[in-house]
């Protein structure tokens, strides 16, 4: 039974589907559901044509002709890192730096900033709750070093447990890596106080905001921290495409991360200056295309308003939260408080194997994740093995919840629970 008509709508969802194709197809004789967003969004028109019309009318590289194309090419380039920097409230665009997405931009900090500032004995803070991205390039990083890793832990709840912070925040922490929006849970964690706290003894702050860019109307210089990481793709952008903020002083006081074209000042044959931001850090020839569709996504997304998006999504979180709290043998992780998640269920079916729920909701054309997310410790220490991970997006509608709830029925019903 739908409880649709209860619903206060905040966004008029089916005219932003109409944004995009994808969404029109049937899967395996279904109208498509898409419910995978945490690991990769759609791409509205305006994206897809951004990238045809760039590749159409402008292809060239970039900062290196004088003729007409080039010349083109790099001002698309160049007004793309504009938009997204005025999307995310960052003044001063060469601190911007594109990147692969967030793996990429957490491993420049690491290996770039890392081993030019960290030696035996320091430390480095991060969580119980990170994606692998922000913890394999601080092992390998810790390994080079001989620098320490310590972690935050979670709650019941599965929120951070901030109760030894202060214990943990010394003189030897150098740096504090955080997921801003856990991707596995949903939690949205303080990163602001987490960044104060860490400053007050001296520590460099990254936040990981791979799931907070797209979901929440993040302003980075007011989260605080020194670093700020995410990915295009999972908003709206095309992938192969992300990027980092980073603090003028620090970026400045860094190595390069990459040698190469473009990021050079004057090449002897034994040694090099570099050029200023951001091309310091933008060795070879850059995803020029990537980076002109993002600027589209980021001009979509605030076209549609980022507040409206959130509020859309904890519409539609709370209405799937209180119609799944009706089937008995289901567990939802994170926190129970819908002002501390983001549009993400993270949950099991008694004991059924979420890859087999994600078969089965597939089969009826509903994608959702299931696995371990890339969180494999966080899944350890919720002591499961998987989850299944329903996430949702501006052109989610309640009909897709109703769907994915009538799916978990017949789930249930398949497997006799
Ligand atoms: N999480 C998910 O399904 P890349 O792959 O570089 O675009 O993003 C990495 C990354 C970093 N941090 C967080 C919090 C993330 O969620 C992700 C990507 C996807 O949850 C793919 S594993």
């Amino acid at each position: 039974m739908s409880l649709i008509a209860e619903i206060p709508a905040v966004l008029d969802a089916e005219l932003i589907r109409a944004d995009f194709p994808i969404l029109q197809q049937e899967v395996n004789g279904h109208p498509l559901v898409y419910l995978d967003n945490a690991a990769s969004t759609q791409k509205p028109r305006a994206v897809l044509d951004a990238l045809a019309a760039y590749y159409e009318h402008d292809n060239a590289n970039v900062h290196r002709g004088v003729h007409t194309l080039s010349v083109r090419a790099t001002e698309a380039f160049e007004l793309a890192r504009g938009k997204v920097a005025a999307l995310f409230g960052i003044a001063d665009t060469a601190e911007l730096i594109w990147t692969r997405g967030a793996t990429e931009a957490i491993n420049l900090v690491a290996w770039s900033w890392g081993l030019a500032n960290l030696r035996a004995g320091d430390e480095v803070l991060l969580s119980v709750m990170e994606h692998h991205s922000n913890l394999v390039p601080w092992q390998l990083l810790a390994q080079r070093t001989g620098a320490k890793l310590r972690f935050l832990d979670i709650d019941d709840q599965q929120r951070l447990d901030l109760s030894n912070l202060d214990e943990l925040l010394t003189e030897r922490t150098k740096l504090v890596s955080i997921v801003h929006v856990s991707n596995a849970l949903g939690t949205i964690n303080p990163v602001r106080e987490i960044a104060a706290r860490a400053h007050a003894v001296g520590a460099v702050v990254l936040v990981d905001g791979a799931q907070s860019a797209p979901h929440l109307p993040v302003d980075v210089p007011s989260l605080g921290c020194d670093f700020y990481a995410f990915s295009g793709h999972k908003m709206c952008g095309p992938t192969g495409m992300g990027g980092l903020w980073g603090r003028r002083a620090l970026l400045e006081a860094m190595p390069p991360f990459h040698g190469g074209g473009d990021m050079i000042e004057w090449v002897e044959l034994e040694h090099s200056t570099y050029a200023p931001l951001p091309n310091r850090f933008e060795a070879g020839t850059p995803h020029i295309a990537g980076a002109v569709a993002l600027g589209a996504a980021a001009e979509y997304l605030a076209g549609i308003g980022r507040d409206a998006i959130l509020a859309h999504e904890r519409t539609l979180l709370a209405y799937a939260l209180e119609r799944m709290s009706g089937i008995p043998e289901l567990t939802v992780f994170g926190p129970r408080d819908p002002a501390e998640r983001s549009g993400v269920i993270s949950f099991t079916l008694g004991d059924v194997h979420p890859h087999d729920l994600g078969t089965i909701l597939d089969a009826e054309g509903i994608a959702i994740r299931a696995g371990h997310h890339c969180a494999q410790p966080l899944m350890r220490r919720m002591g499961v093995g998987s989850t299944a991970r329903a996430s949702f997006y501006l052109y989610n509608t309640p009909q897709d919840v109703d769907r994915l709830v009538e799916g978990l029925g017949r789930a249930r019903k398949l497997f006799g629970l």
